[in-house]
C-alpha cells in the first residue's frame, strides 16, 4: 500500500502573489496530481492535498519550474512571509511588499538538499553543508513573520512570531514597529500551551529591517526551548525569559537599540470584497472563497473559473490571509471582461451571503488534517446556515461578525482571533468562544466547553438578541459582549475596570 499514501503540498509564495501562468501550472497539478481541488491557506499560499507518492516528485518539479517553491513552506524556520495582500493600492504598499519578498528570500534555508532530493540536482559534496542562519539543528519550532500596513490588519499582525506594522506617513514609509511572540496554537488539556498576542517592542528602519529580524530570529535560534516542543514557539521564550530581557539580546547582537514604537490603529482584519482602484489606475477585484477552497462543485465552478480568469488576465493574483483571492492589476478595459467571468462561474456568490459570512474563516480539518478533532471547513456552510438564521430572526443580517472555526485548539484559522469562534473538542463538539475584537487585537475567550450544535446556537440566541437590542451605534459583537460583562468569570483585564 506504500506507495498509494498520499500527501499534502505547500507552496511558499511570499505574500500570496501568484502570476497567471503559475495560476493555470499550480490548477494543471490540483486536477492532474492532487485531488482536484486548489486550497488557499490562512498563510495566503496553496495547498494540494491527495499527492499520492509517486506523484510527489513531479509535483514539486513542476512548482518549481513555475518558479516557485515547496522549500520552507512546512518545517522548523522561518515560514511563508506573509504581507498585506494589496501590495499595489499605493508606492508604499509595494515598498513594503518589496520588504517582506525580500525577508523571505533572506531567511530561506540555503541548503542545496532539497534540490539533490526533488529537483534532480547533483549529489552533495562529502563536507556539510553550512546553513549561515540555522546552523545544523535549525529552528526549535516553526517562526511565522508577517508585514501589515494600518489601518487593515488583514494578515493579523498579532498573531505573528515576529509581526512587522509598516508606518507610512504621507505616502512614504518610513519603517516598521515591530512585535515580537505572537502565535495561536495550543495543546487540548495542557494549561502551559496558549494562544499570545505579540509584544509591540520597537520601531526599525527599512535599512535596519533584513538585520533586525535575522537578530530576532537568531536569538530564537539560541534561546528557544529545544527539549519541549509544546513549548517551543518563540512566545514561550518570551514569556519565559521575559520581553525586556529578550530586546537587549536582540539590542546587543544588532549594535543598536530599537527606536520607541510609532504605534499604529487598525481598522479590521477582513478583506475588503469587490473592485478598488490603485493609485496607478490600475483595479483589484478581491473575492471571497468560502474556506480557501477553490473546486468545481456543482453550479459553483470556482477552480474552472478562476483558470479562466488566468487565461485572459494580465495581471497578477494575490492570496490573502483570510483565504480569499484578489485579482490584482486589472487595466480599467478589462474589468468587463473579468467582470463577465465571474458573474459566469459564480464566483460573485459572497456578494448575497450575510456579512458573517463574508467574515468567516475556517481550517482545513478533516477528512485530511491529522490533527484534527472536529470538522471545520467541510462544517462551515451548515454552521452559517445555522447561525444566519439566528441573525436574520435578530434582524442582524448585516451585522458583520468576524467568525472562525478550527477542527482542533492548534488555532490554524486563528480561532483566539474570532468575536465567535468554535475550536474543535471531539466529533461535533466545540469549545464556543467569544469576544474578540474586529481587528485582531484582543483574544477571545471560552464561553461554553465541549458542547455540541444545538448547545452552541443556544448559547448564541440570547447574546444576539440582546446585541440587536442594546448595541451602541457601530458597536462590534465582541466589544458589546465584554461590555455587557457575559461572560461567567470577570477577565483579569475587566477586574477592576
Ligand atoms: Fe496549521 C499544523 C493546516 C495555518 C498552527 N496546520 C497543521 C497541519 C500541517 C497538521 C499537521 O501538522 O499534521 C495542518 C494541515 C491540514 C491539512 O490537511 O491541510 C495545518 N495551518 C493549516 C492551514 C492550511 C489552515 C487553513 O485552513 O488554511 C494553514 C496553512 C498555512 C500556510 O500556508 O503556511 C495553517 N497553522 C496555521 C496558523 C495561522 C497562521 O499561521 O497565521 C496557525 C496559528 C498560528 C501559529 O502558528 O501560532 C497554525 N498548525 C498550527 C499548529 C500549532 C502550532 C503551535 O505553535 O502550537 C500545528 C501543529 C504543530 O505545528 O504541531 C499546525
Ligand atoms: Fe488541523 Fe487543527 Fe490546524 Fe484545523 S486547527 S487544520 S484541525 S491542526
Amino acid at each position: 500500500l506504500e506507495p498509494a499514501y498520499s500527501f499534502m503540498l505547500r507552496a511558499r509564495l511570499p505574500g500570496g502573489v501568484v502570476s497567471p501562468a503559475q495560476w493555470l501550472e499550480f490548477d494543471r497539478l490540483a486536477r492532474e496530481y492532487a485531488s482536484g481541488s486548489l486550497r488557499i491557506t490562512t498563510r495566503q499560499t496553496f495547498q494540494w492535498h491527495g499527492i499520492i507518492k509517486e506523484r510527489l516528485k513531479p509535483t514539486i518539479s513542476a512548482i518549481h519550474d513555475a518558479l516557485a517553491s515547496t522549500i520552507a513552506a512546512c518545517g522548523d524556520v522561518v515560514r511563508n512571509v506573509v504581507s498585506t495582500p494589496n501590495p499595489v493600492q499605493s508606492e508604499a504598499h509595494a515598498e513594503a511588499y518589496a520588504w517582506a519578498a525580500r525577508l523571505s528570500d533572506d531567511l530561506a534555508p540555503t541548503t542545496r538538499a532539497y534540490h539533490e532530493i526533488w529537483l534532480d540536482g547533483e549529489p552533495l559534496i562529502e563536507e556539510p553543508e553550512v546553513e549561515p542562519l540555522y546552523g545544523q539543528t535549525y529552528l526549535p519550532r516553526k517562526f511565522k513573520i508577517g508585514l501589515a500596513i494600518p489601518p487593515l490588519n488583514d494578515i493579523d499582525v498579532f498573531a505573528q512570531d515576529l509581526g512587522l506594522i509598516a508606518i507610512v506617513d504621507q505616502g512614504r514609509l518610513e519603517g516598521f514597529d515591530v512585535a515580537v511572540g505572537g502565535g495561536m496554537g495550543a495543546t487540548h488539556g495542557d494549561a502551559t500551551t496558549y494562544p499570545r498576542l505579540a509584544s509591540v517592542v520597537g520601531f526599525v528602519t527599512p535599512d535596519q529591517l533584513l538585520a533586525t529580524a535575522e537578530a530576532i530570529v537568531s536569538v530564537q535560534r539560541d534561546w528557544g526551548n529545544r527539549k519541549e516542543r509544546k513549548h517551543a514557539r518563540l512566545k514561550y521564550t518570551l514569556d519565559h525569559r521575559g520581553v525586556d530581557a529578550f530586546v537587549d539580546e536582540i539590542e546587543a547582537r544588532l549594535g543598536f537599540a530599537l527606536a520607541p514604537a510609532r504605534g499604529a490603529h487598525f481598522d479590521h482584519n477582513g478583506d475588503r470584497y469587490g473592485w478598488i482602484e490603485g493609485s496607478d489606475g490600475l483595479w483589484h477585484l478581491t473575492l471571497q472563497i468560502e474556506a480557501g477552497r477553490l473546486a468545481d462543485n456543482g453550479p459553483h465552478r470556482w477552480l474552472t473559473g478562476l483558470r479562466e480568469i488566468a487565461r485572459v488576465h494580465t495581471g497578477d493574483f494575490r492570496l490573502t490571509c483570510n483565504q480569499n483571492v484578489i485579482v490584482a492589476n486589472v487595466r480599467a478595459d478589462d474589468r468587463q471582461r473579468i467582470d463577465a467571468l465571474v458573474h459566469e462561474y459564480r464566483l460573485d456568490a459572497y456578494l448575497r451571503g450575510s456579512a458573517i459570512r463574508r467574515h468567516a474563516v475556517a481550517c482545513v480539518a478533516l477528512p485530511t488534517c491529522g490533527l484534527a478533532m472536529a470538522e471545520a471547513e467541510r462544517y462551515l456552510p451548515t454552521f452559517l446556515g445555522r447561525v444566519e438564521g439566528l441573525l436574520g430572526a435578530h434582524g442582524l443580517t448585516d451585522a458583520p461578525i468576524l467568525l472562525r472555526l478550527s477542527g482542533c485548539p492548534n488555532g490554524c484559522s486563528r480561532p483566539y482571533l474570532g468575536e465567535i469562534a468554535l475550536v474543535g473538542r471531539g466529533p461535533g463538539r466545540y469549545d464556543l468562544r467569544l469576544a474578540a475584537d474586529f481587528s485582531g487585537q484582543r483574544l477571545n475567550r471560552i464561553y461554553r466547553e465541549n458542547i455540541d450544535e444545538e448547545a452552541i446556537l443556544a448559547a448564541l440566541d440570547p447574546l444576539l438578541a440582546r446585541y440587536a437590542s442594546e448595541r451602541g451605534a457601530g458597536e462590534h459583537f465582541g466589544d458589546f459582549l465584554l461590555r455587557s460583562r457575559v461572560f461567567d468569570v470577570a477577565h483579569p483585564a475587566e477586574v477592576g475596570a
